[in-house]
């Protein structure tokens, strides 16, 4: 069975350079089509490719120093290494570096709006991979970098570019051909707007809720081949910029994705009674002539695309 120490240790010199201070930025993102479901676990593998837009200037900038021992401070606060995000954040930077890590002081900020709703796993571990690569001067392509920032978290893999992304789901055991990289279109027109219903801290983190809807949802035997289905769609749709289609089906693929949530037994259901109801505004409008479509993550914040 291959192992995530494995897979870093393929990628990255077993000897690091000593650590020099960095820092660095990624952008939170989207996803157009989504990523629901993994086929292992341990290597964070996912069953569908998905294809996101990123969020530009929202996102997490993450600053590495060496120091005496290690430190961290998310959005401003020290996070004991016992705290669930810090131990996350320690396991994957344990993994980049191997056995003879340093100490390191890491510090870590979202500049997303807390209003938004939206808590980014995303950019975080986008930037601290970033951030890592560069405070051990290991010079990898973004591709690569992307394909081990998975190890924290699968939407990470989005997070390298500005504009659109797909992560391929890939077919090697290994998953060291699932990562993201950047699709070739320049479409400045298309737009982003987040409508929150609810900031608060959601309930099931989005590994619980994929890993309950996996093993207990009957609509999961049709999700994955849909959701491949639709990232191609999706991504043939968006290249010729047909905004039609592209909303059309980037609505239809969030739908599909929460029916199946929906399935699961229990429910898992993040959409709320106001989310609800912007979605039916929003299908009022269309029939008055707007060119909006709404897609929807694990949470009940609505997100509207238009031109
Ligand atoms: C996405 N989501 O494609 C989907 C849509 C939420 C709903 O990727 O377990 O935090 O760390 O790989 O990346 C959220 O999942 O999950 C997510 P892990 P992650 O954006």
């Amino acid at each position: 069975m291959i192992k995530p120490e494995d897979v870093f240790r393929r990628v990255i010199p077993q000897a690091l350079s000593p650590p020099c201070s960095s820092q660095a930025y990624a952008p939170a993102n989207i996803a157009l089509s989504k990523y629901w479901g993994k086929r292992d676990i341990t290597l964070n593998l996912p069953l569908n490719s998905s294809l996101s837009v990123s969020l530009g200037t929202w996102g997490t900038t993450t600053q590495i120093d060496p120091a005496e021992a290690d430190t961290l401070v998310f959005n401003g606060k020290d996070l004991p290494a016992n705290a669930p995000e810090a131990a996350k954040i320690w396991r994957f930077v344990d993994l980049f570096c191997g056995d003879a890590r340093p100490a390191l002081a890491i510090n870590t900020r979202n500049s997303i709006p807390t209003a938004a709703g939206l808590a980014s796993s995303a950019s975080g571990f986008a930037a601290l991979t970033r951030a890592l690569a560069q405070t051990f001067a290991v010079t990898q392509p973004p591709e690569i970098l992307s394909m081990l920032s998975r190890f924290g978290s699968g939407s990470a893999t989005r997070s390298f570019w500005t504009g659109f992304a797909r992560w391929d789901r890939g077919q090697r055991d290994d998953g060291t051909d699932s990562h993201g990289r950047a699709l070739d279109v320049h479409y400045p027109e298309f737009q982003i707007a987040i409508v929150p219903v609810d900031t608060a801290q959601k309930s099931h983190s989005s590994r619980q809720g994929m890993t309950h809807t996996v093993s207990t949802s009957p609509l999961y035997a049709v999700w994955p081949q849909q959701a491949e289905t639709d990232c191609d769609a999706i991504e043939t749709a968006l290249l010729a910029k047909d905004f039609d289609t592209l909303g059309t089906l980037a609505e239809a693929n969030a739908l599909a994705m929460h029916a199946t949530m929906m399935a699961a037994r229990p429910a898992l259901m993040y959409l709320k009674a106001s989310s609800w109801r912007i979605l039916e505004t929003l299908r009022s409008a269309r029939r008055d002539g707007l060119r909006a479509f709404a897609t929807m993550d694990a949470g009940p914040n609505v997100k509207l695309l238009f031109l």
